[in-house]
């Protein structure tokens, strides 16, 4: 099927309004076709959720909540949003679920505002650790709004440490404790965070933005069950759009659902609300739940693969969709092997390490995933064969050298096409 069929009929329309744009269009979706996408955020979402998104649901304003809306004509939105709602309770066991917000970072702002006054301590992990701007960085919301106390991992396992959580929770009284990384390959133990948050009677907040995605597929333990509250993203390995989501207990429903609407936005946007709804429905099916589960196979081989190509792999492998390596014996940067990956059609991201000597922009390490080229059908063997791409591509600067590698990865991603049928 050729590019133009997939966009379907309206692309021949955007072609002879606006051929700049179907361009880009045309490009985006060849290289996302043709190159590895290993950055451990992405992934391909379906033809379905795609749909809606293109959807006139687009054009709705929906101020409000189904049923409590500012504007009229919501009756066709407001079921989209229910079933979306419906959905996300059943998947999740959840007692409360708000589909609104625009993305992880829009939830972690309603979550702040829901729990938090402005000058209140909040404790959470690290940037340079694996925690994410939202978690208190200097240069965002959170760091200039908030006290923001960190915890990190320990410089022996590269693993949380509980007791030096626990240790600050008890020094710095916290109003709310946030649990979740970007860059955190091992498993949270929610069950000890709960201990800790009831101790010094702190709201447990779970950023579940990178991991969700497997719980949803039963792939790893559900911190739902411990959590005040859970916001994540619904475009990472749960495979939905891009766009944000929030669980809490149902004694929180109303604060977070004020938080998000009037609190933080405006209108939400109906043609992500109703592809959410698409997401969580393909979640709950046992086709995922074996997705979910290979993806975390093929991280742990990719890992391992690339151990025995001289790196070392953080905290000692991966319990999840993700692998953070140390490149330092290789003798390069994070910035350079991600240049040169690059340039052999093979995207990935530099990343700290914990305790890394180089600054954020240079980094010793890369982060990979296996979301993206799980949903391709890839497994273990392409995940050596992968690595091997990894390893010869930033062991060398040869331009041909690059160029070669990338004609291997245009014939490996030929085999498991995206967006065909
Ligand atoms: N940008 C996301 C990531 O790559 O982890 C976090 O927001």
């Amino acid at each position: 099927m050729s590019s133009e069929r997939f966009y379907g009929p309206d692309f021949a329309l955007l072609s002879q309004q606006d051929p700049d744009i179907a361009a880009v269009l045309l490009s985006e979706l060849k290289r996302q076709q043709s190159n590895l996408q290993l950055i451990a955020s992405e992934n391909f979402t379906s033809r379905a959720v795609l749909a809606a998104l293109g959807s006139t649901l687009s054009n709705k304003y929906a101020e409000g909540y189904p049923g409590k809306r500012y504007y009229g004509g919501c009756e066709e939105v407001d079921k989209a949003e229910v079933i979306a709602i419906d959905r996300a309770k059943s998947l999740f066991g959840a007692e409360h679920a708000n589909v609104q917000p625009h993305s992880g970072a829009s939830a972690n702002v309603a979550v702040y505002q829901a729990f938090t006054k402005p000058g209140d301590t909040v404790l959470a992990m690290s940037l340079p650790h694996g925690g994410h701007l939202t978690h208190g960085s200097p240069v965002n919301f959170s760091g200039k709004w908030f006290n923001v106390e960190s915890y990190g991992v320990r410089q022996d396992n590269e693993l949380i440490d509980y007791d030096e959580l626990r240790d600050i929770a008890i020094r710095t009284k916290p109003k709310m404790i946030c649990s979740g990384a970007t860059a955190y390959p091992s498993l949270i133990d929610f069950e000890k965070v709960r201990a800790i948050c009831d101790e010094v009677g702190a709201i447990m907040w779970v950023d579940a933005a990178h991991f969700i995605g497997l719980v949803a597929g039963k792939a790893i333990p559900s911190p739902v069950p411990y959590a005040d509250v859970v916001s994540f993203t619904t475009h990472k390995v749960l495979r939905g759009p891009r766009g944000g989501m929030i669980l809490a207990k149902g004694e929180h429903a109303a604060a977070i659902d004020k938080a998000v609407f009037p609190g933080m936005q405006g209108g939400p946007i109906m043609s992500a609300v109703a592809g959410k709804a698409i997401a969580l429905a393909e979640c709950a099916t046992p086709a995922y739940q074996k997705y979910a589960k290979d993806v975390i196979v093929n991280a742990k081989a990719l890992a391992a693969a690339l151990e025995a190509e001289g790196m070392r792999a953080v905290s000692g492998g991966t319990e999840t969709h993700l692998a953070l390596m140390d490149i330092r014996a290789i003798g390069v940067t994070g910035k350079v092997a991600d240049e040169r990956c690059g340039l052999a059609g093979i995207v990935m991201n530099k990343n700290s390490i914990p305790y890394d000597p180089e600054k954020p922009g240079i980094t010793s390490g890369i982060r990979v995933g296996t979301p993206a080229t799980t949903t391709q059908g890839m497994g273990v063997a392409e995940m050596k064969t992968i690595a091997s791409f990894i390893a010869r591509a930033i062991k060398t600067d040869d331009a041909s050298t690059l160029a070669a590698i990338k004609n291997e990865v245009h014939a490996l991603t030929a085999r498991f096409p995206i967006y065909t049928a």
